[in-house]
């Protein structure tokens, strides 16, 4: 009986350390985008309690992120150095010519594996993601975080089709749902159900819960990860969320603060004095360069291009384990097709869905 009872005290105490984090992350997004005098304050806001609980608490050492609104970086960046990933003084440098931190996440820092900022990407690259740790039987998990304007992209539901087919478990959503997009209110507004259903069609598992609530978060997480199917987490939120004068209002979306809206934001938001750590780790991209030397033919003979690519991408999947092919319904044009005979395990059909094969093929 005691020992539950400290168990419950020991529980909550974490849900406050992660709001307090939460609150620490939107303090950072706030004064590095005013040091830029550029960024995206408002739609980090939105996702602060996400981001907590996914670096403080949800992701793995092994496990892939993918900040799909790639406008939120400066959350991103925050999170990596907040879990000791990058030095903090670094975030006053955003945007700056020299530094790496960007205005949309690039692989120059480590642990970005896929460059978003170009919306509708991140939900493909995941699914490859998600394909490619299925492959080499490795059991961590892709998030990937993506905006509800977005979701407005086509590719996104190529990329939730494509997901339901191959049945991705290790594959979680989470959708900032906080109704407005650049200019204006999203398609959906705040209508939770439509997204609901539409993940539904799409053969997904979904659960609303309330974006800015951490213990719903962390049930929610829990909930995927014992899911047989793709799991999207449907967050509703707010954007600019915990400063009065930009909650869920309209027109100041991609605005930095001034001196003056800084001074007052940083005085409403609540207390966030926490270090916590993170199981995130520090991992860097290798590119292997392989020594590759295509088929031989000799001068004059008559070779259709296709065939001598096919016949190409066959010798590199002999001498390369990791190679794989995706195709779009189209391997006896393209003659990938010996390829998907000589390999079946590491042959993937994207359907005639020629985005997301693309972006597949960018989180492999
Ligand atoms: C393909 C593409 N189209 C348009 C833009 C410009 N843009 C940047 S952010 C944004 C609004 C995004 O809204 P949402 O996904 O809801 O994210 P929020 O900032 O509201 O969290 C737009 C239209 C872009 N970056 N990429």
């Amino acid at each position: 009986m005691k020992k539950s009872i400290k168990k419950k005290v020991k529980k909550i105490d974490r849900i406050q350390q992660l709001e307090l984090m939460a609150n620490r992350l939107r303090i950072d997004s706030i004064t590095s985008t005013t040091a830029a005098g550029s960024g995206h304050p408002t739609s980090c806001m939105s996702c602060a309690e996400m981001m907590s609980a996914l670096f403080f608490d949800e992701l793995g050492a092994d496990d892939q992120f993918i900040m799909s609104k790639g406008h939120a970086a400066p959350i991103l960046w925050s999170a990596y150095a907040e879990a000791g990933l990058i030095p903090k003084k670094e975030l006053k440098n955003l945007r700056k010519i020299d530094s790496d931190l960007e205005g949309h996440p690039t692989p120059l820092i480590p642990m970005v594996r896929i460059a978003t900022g170009s919306l509708g990407q991140g939900l493909s690259a995941g699914v490859g993601m998600a394909l490619a740790k299925r492959l080499k039987k490795d059991r961590s998990r892709v998030y990937v975080l993506l905006g509800d304007g977005e979701s407005a992209e086509g590719s996104n539901w190529e990329a939730a089709n494509a997901a339901a087919h191959y049945r991705l478990n290790n594959l979680c959503l989470i959708l900032d749902t906080n109704r407005l997009g650049q200019s204006q209110p999203t398609m959906h507004g705040h209508d939770m159900d439509r997204y609901k259903k539409k993940f539904a069609a799409f053969g997904w598992d979904t659960m609303i819960v309330d974006g800015h609530d951490v213990r719903q978060l962390l049930r929610a997480f829990r909930k995927a990860k014992s899911s047989k199917r793709p799991f999207a987490i449907l967050a509703r939120t707010f954007k600019g969320k915990g400063v009065s004068f930009l909650e869920d209002k309209e027109g100041w979306h991609g605005k930095p603060l001034n001196k003056d809206h800084m001074e007052k934001a940083l005085a409403e938001i609540g207390p966030a004095d926490i270090t916590l750590r993170s199981k995130v780790k520090r991992s860097r991209v290798t590119h292997r360069h392989s020594d590759f030397r295509p088929n031989d033919y000799m001068l004059g003979e008559m070779v259709a291009t296709r065939g001598a690519f096919g016949n190409a991408l066959l010798k590199l999947g002999k001498k390369d384990k990791d190679v794989v092919t995706i195709d779009g319904d189209v391997r006896n044009s393209t003659m990938t097709l010996d390829f998907f005979k000589a390999f079946p395990g590491r042959s993937f059909e994207s359907f005639i869905a020629e985005q997301n094969m693309v972006g597949m093929a960018a989180g492999t």
